[in-house]
């Protein structure tokens, strides 16, 4: 068995004068060996069995607490080759000042951008869609749904609509939709952008790679033409565990509206 696991032990003996259950004594042990940088990202635990021998301890015991800390994103199981430290999330800084896309954003980062798409076509416009983007029953909608993936990380869900008289081609838009959108001079200049807290579902999180129900964030992005048509309604799923969206405050100067 490796020194981290040894180490491992070594701390779950010194804690387990505490008194607390087992399975919190060796779930401490196996995050701190975790936070102190003892197993890395990547790094294998040692099976069920080893660490129940050693540590002196039930498996029943022993897989509690590595359940636990899958749940958290802490570790990961990987069926039939066992579990493992889960990669670091770099977190991302995003302005909310600047209308940029994910693959300008990424790309300032040098990170590199791809897609998986989930959705691209012309659709009946729901009453959503409708009320946002202007639409009438009888006009179709654009729908374009993308993983989006920075460095092979998967960080966002992007579920964009817009008129299909803006893209009657929305499979044609390559790896950028502002880009597609600028070629056509239909690149928005103004958004407001609605942020709340989610928790994400079995759906999005396999998609995201991470435990069902961690916390993500729901944003909701309403982008305008210079005109003030609104030219894109995206509603989208990011990892909480990978983004801190930043705004700059100013005190309001005088004669400045002092409300939102
Ligand atoms: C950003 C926008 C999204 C826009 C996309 C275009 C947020 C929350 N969302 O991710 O609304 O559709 O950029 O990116 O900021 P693209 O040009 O790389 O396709």
């Amino acid at each position: 068995m490796s020194e981290a696991a040894d180490q491992i032990f070594a701390t779950l003996k010194q804690s387990s004068q505490s008194g607390a259950p087992l399975y919190l004594q060796l779930r401490k042990s196996i995050e701190d060996a975790v936070n102190r940088g003892l197993i890395g990202p990547g790094d294998a635990l040692p099976s069920e069995r080893d660490i129940a021998s050693k540590a002196d301890i039930s498996r029943v015991t022993v897989r509690k607490a590595v359940q636990d800390l899958v749940k958290g994103g802490i570790l990961v199981q990987r069926h039939g080759s066992g579990t493992f430290v889960a990669p670091r999330m770099e977190r991302v800084e995003q302005s909310l000042s600047r209308l940029t896309s994910f693959t300008e954003d990424m790309a300032r980062r040098g990170m590199v951008v791809r897609s998986a798409w989930l959705d691209r076509g012309l659709y009946a416009p729901s009453p959503d869609e409708m009320m946002v983007l202007g639409l009438s029953s009888n006009e179709l909608v654009a729908r374009v749904a993308r993983l989006r993936i920075a460095n092979d990380t998967p960080l966002a869900i992007e579920r964009a609509a817009l008129s299909a008289s803006v893209l009657p081609d929305p499979a044609g838009i390559g790896s950028s939709l502002y880009a597609a959108l600028e070629m056509t001079g239909n690149r928005p200049v103004r958004a407001v952008q609605r942020i709340s807290a989610a928790n994400l579902g079995d759906d999005d999180a396999r998609l995201l790679e991470v435990p069902p129900g961690i916390a993500g964030l729901h944003i909701e992005r309403i982008s305008y033409l210079a005109s003030g048509k609104v030219i894109e309604f995206t509603r989208s799923i990011y990892r909480g565990d990978a983004y801190d969206f930043v705004a700059e405050l100013r005190l309001s100067g005088p004669g400045e509206e002092s409300r939102p």
